[in-house]
């Protein structure tokens, strides 16, 4: 059947995003919570490839060691009956209130070293579960008056963690990247590293950027009114997308989360098509959750959704790519005669010198046509269906 999502097509969702039981800050929860061995069997029949999980989606932070292992055989048993895997870990930093000043950024040291212990057994957790990404989403690591902190301290405290921590990793021999998560504001006023391109850079002083990539999520680009796709390229030009959370949210509000495609689709069209065209290879995780008006049925249906959309803007993309009037009018518009070719070698003072002797027809150069309207009218037709 078209559109049927598969493993090999790499949808994964977190444990607490079909197992999301629709709290909000004005209201109590609309659906009883289920196990994590239950989340999984909601997945079952998908075309699910796997389930990402915090620390304590799956192991309640209080459990017993009885208790954590009886939860552990039982997702285990979920994961092998099902065929689901986990590729990606994290740790909840943000729930309980020792972090109500963050977590890695918090004043307190001792809430710090916490921090820090919580994620070594995250560490330990995901890996256990066969996890090869280990997310870090600072929801908690900023402020709400900078008289609180200083940003530099605050970097500072940020990137001890993460030197610490990719140590112990290399330590330990264990198969694991980082990829950290920006997000502007929401539950902080203000989050640190606020967007991809400031986590780019903050990752380039860390002791060991390699094992550092990103997470970059759409609502939290969305949220700050940027391109979700440019940021993408961004990082993936960076060598450094090694995972994605795809959702949906309109520009400038809360973090809304929505199921994959359902309020900005030229936008998600365009973000399925770049990391198809580039051949990203890892998961396709939707970090989203259903209304909290469904049930657990319509959650089945929300899950679906995210994975169909998805399919179908790949095919979409597929169509562009091969629609003779789209391929001829962006061939028109990069036509090159080769005339500037030696300007492909980069810096030379002969190249300086040729390049001063040129002459450029301004007025020339401005008659020559860039058809975008008929080439986005094309686009939003083969979108609508109609071509
Ligand atoms: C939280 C947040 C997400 C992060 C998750 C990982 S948890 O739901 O809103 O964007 O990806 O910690
Ligand atoms: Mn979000
Ligand atoms: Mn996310």
């Amino acid at each position: 059947m078209a559109y049927e999502p598969q493993p090999e097509h790499k949808f994964t969702f977190g444990l607490w995003t079909v197992g999301n039981i629709g709290r909000d800050p004005f209201g109590a929860p609309t659906r009883d919570p289920l196990t994590p061995a239950q989340q999984v069997r909601l997945l079952e029949g998908s075309g699910a490839y796997g389930v990402n999980f915090h620390d304590d989606d799956l192991v309640p932070v209080d459990a017993t060691a009885a208790e954590r292992d009886a939860i552990i055989r039982e997702f285990k048993q979920a994961l092998n009956d099902t065929g689901i895997v986990v590729p990606m870990a994290t740790a909840n930093l943000f729930g309980d209130p020792v972090f109500k000043d963050g977590a890695f950024t918090a004043n307190d040291p001792k809430v710090r070293a916490y921090a820090l212990q919580k994620v070594l057994r995250a560490i330990d957790l995901g890996v256990e579960m066969g996890a090869s990404v280990y997310v870090f989403w600072g929801g908690r690591e900023g402020t709400e008056t900078d008289s609180s902190k200083s940003p530099l301290e605050s970097s500072q405290r940020f990137r001890d963690a993460l030197n610490f921590l990719c140590r112990y990793v290399r330590d330990q021999g264990y198969n694991l990247k980082f990829a950290l998560e920006p997000k502007p504001n929401e539950p902080r006023s203000d989050i640190y590293l606020p967007s991809v391109g400031a986590m780019l850079g903050f990752i380039s002083t860390l002791d060991d950027p390699e094992m550092v990539g990103l997470n970059p999520e759409v609502a939290h680009e969305h949220m700050s009114g940027l391109n979700f796709t440019h940021a993408v390229a961004q990082a993936w030009d960076a060598g450094k997308l090694f995972h994605i959370d795809l959702n949906d949210q309109l520009f400038g509000r809360y973090d809304q989360d929505f199921r994959f495609g359902s309020v900005m689709l030229k936008q998600a069209f365009y973000l399925v098509k770049f990391l198809e065209d580039v051949g990203y290879a890892g998961s396709r995780h939707f970090d989203a959750h259903a209304y909290r008006t469904s049930d657990y049925a319509d959650v089945k249906e929300f899950a679906r959704g995210c994975m169909r959309t998805y399919l179908i803007l790949k095919e979409k993309a597929a169509r562009f790519n091969a629609d003779s009037e789209i391929q001829a009018l962006l061939a028109e518009v990069k036509a090159d005669e080769g005339q500037y070719a030696y300007l492909a070698g980069g810096y030379s003072r002969e190249v300086v010198a040729r390049l001063r002797g040129e002459t450029f027809d301004r007025a020339a150069m401005n008659r020559r046509p860039l058809p975008y309207e008929r080439l986005d009218q094309l686009t939003i037709e083969l979108l609508l269906g109609v071509r």
